[in-house]
């Protein structure tokens, strides 16, 4: 007999700290994508505020933060009729499972970590072991759903790969009880570069406000930033090696405009970096403008954010159950 069963749609999951307004960076890294996959899969986006306190922010700002982020997220495009769209702070499941998976990952592997290693410098006063479990709390969020595929920057590679390991190791020990997710990076917008230093990668909480651009500057903002980013001297639109300022600048405009490089080099040939500076500015400025006028609208009616935030961990609490009470199960631990 033929079998009618629908198969299940592919599982696509990712969370992004509130530590600031998003950046162009975390646009073309990750939130463009997030939003592009919600047509196609079933996606569970998040609020990361668990990740987000192994810095110690603020705890005001945190909670203000976290309320903007999320409905910068419903902003984009991410319909909460379609998706789950939630806090990580209201599922219990997710710090739960970060625990029994801890017992899975190896301090070697976690010490080997280059944003561990990266904020430990960053945060040199303040090793907390939070900091060192990051990516075992990154991994109980990918595996609790299941999740095939992850859309993420460049950056956060490594720490899917640990997810991998660590899912691997627990399915060999105990039989197949993870999926093994795959990260979902894209071919361009994986790793935009600060605008003030084009070799490092563009960071919301870079203190030099020149270096970023939000989701949520204004037009003249943008303009003035992109003016003034670091290029080179060569005063020619061409991407090249060692052109790490007009490659990010062709990399944002590819982003906002889908022509590829080649099509940039011929429509700027001829054109100093001022013309292309400026039309970089406003592509980005057309980018933006349906979502901060979204935004505008969103972030006031605390209500429907709240009803909203309140589907999203229902629903993830139910899915994410399912695999904790199956780990619960598979490691011993005593049943009612
Ligand atoms: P922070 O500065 O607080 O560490 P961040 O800007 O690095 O934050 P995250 O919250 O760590 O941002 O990342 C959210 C998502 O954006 C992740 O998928 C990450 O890979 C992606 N991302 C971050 N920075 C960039 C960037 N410069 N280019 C492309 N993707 C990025
Ligand atoms: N560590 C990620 C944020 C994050 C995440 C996740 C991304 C937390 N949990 C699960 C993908 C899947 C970062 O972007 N810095």
């Amino acid at each position: 007999m033929e079998n009618t069963a629908p198969e299940r749609k592919k599982r696509v999951l990712s969370l992004i700290q509130p530590t600031s307004v998003p950046t162009i960076g975390n646009y073309f890294g990750a939130l463009k994508n997030w939003k592009n996959m919600s047509e196609d899969y079933d996606c569970i986006y998040g609020v990361a505020d668990l990740h987000a306190i192994t810095v110690h922010p603020e705890p005001a700002l945190l909670r203000k933060q976290s309320q903007e982020m999320f409905a910068l997220m419903l902003a984009i495009g991410l319909d909460p009729e379609k998706s789950i769209v939630f806090f990580q702070s209201h599922v219990h499941t997710h710090s739960e499972l970060a625990w029994i998976l801890n017992c899975y990952a190896q301090f070697g592997e976690a010490s080997r970590m280059t944003q561990f290693k990266d904020k430990s410098q960053k945060h040199a006063g303040d090793v907390n072991v939070g900091l060192f479990d990051y990516p075992v709390l990154m991994a109980a969020d990918i595996l609790l759903y299941q999740a095939d595929f992850v859309p993420v920057g460049a950056d956060q590679k490594q720490h899917l790969e640990l997810a991998r390991d660590i899912a691997d190791r627990f399915n060999t020990r105990h039989g197949n009880t993870f999926t093994l997710p795959e990260p979902f990076i894209g071919k361009v917008g994986a790793k935009i570069a600060s605008l003030q230093d084009p070799t490092q990668k563009m960071s919301k909480s870079d203190t030099n406000p020149k270096a970023s651009v939000s989701l949520l500057d204004a037009p003249d903002t943008i303009i003035k930033k992109f003016k003034s980013a670091v290029t080179d001297s060569e005063a020619c639109v061409r991407y090249a090696e060692g052109k790490d300022g007009i490659n990010n600048l062709m990399s944002i405009y590819s982003c906002c405009t889908g022509k590829n490089f080649e099509e940039i080099e011929k429509e700027f040939d001829g054109k100093g970096y001022g013309d292309f500076k400026l039309a970089v500015a406003e592509a980005v400025v057309n980018e933006l403008k349906p979502v901060q006028e979204t935004y505008a609208k969103l972030i006031n009616d605390k209500a429907y954010l709240n009803e909203c935030a309140k589907k999203g961990a229902e629903s993830a609490l139910r899915l994410s159950y399912r695999t904790l009470a199956k780990v619960q199960k598979k490691v011993g631990l005593y049943q009612l």
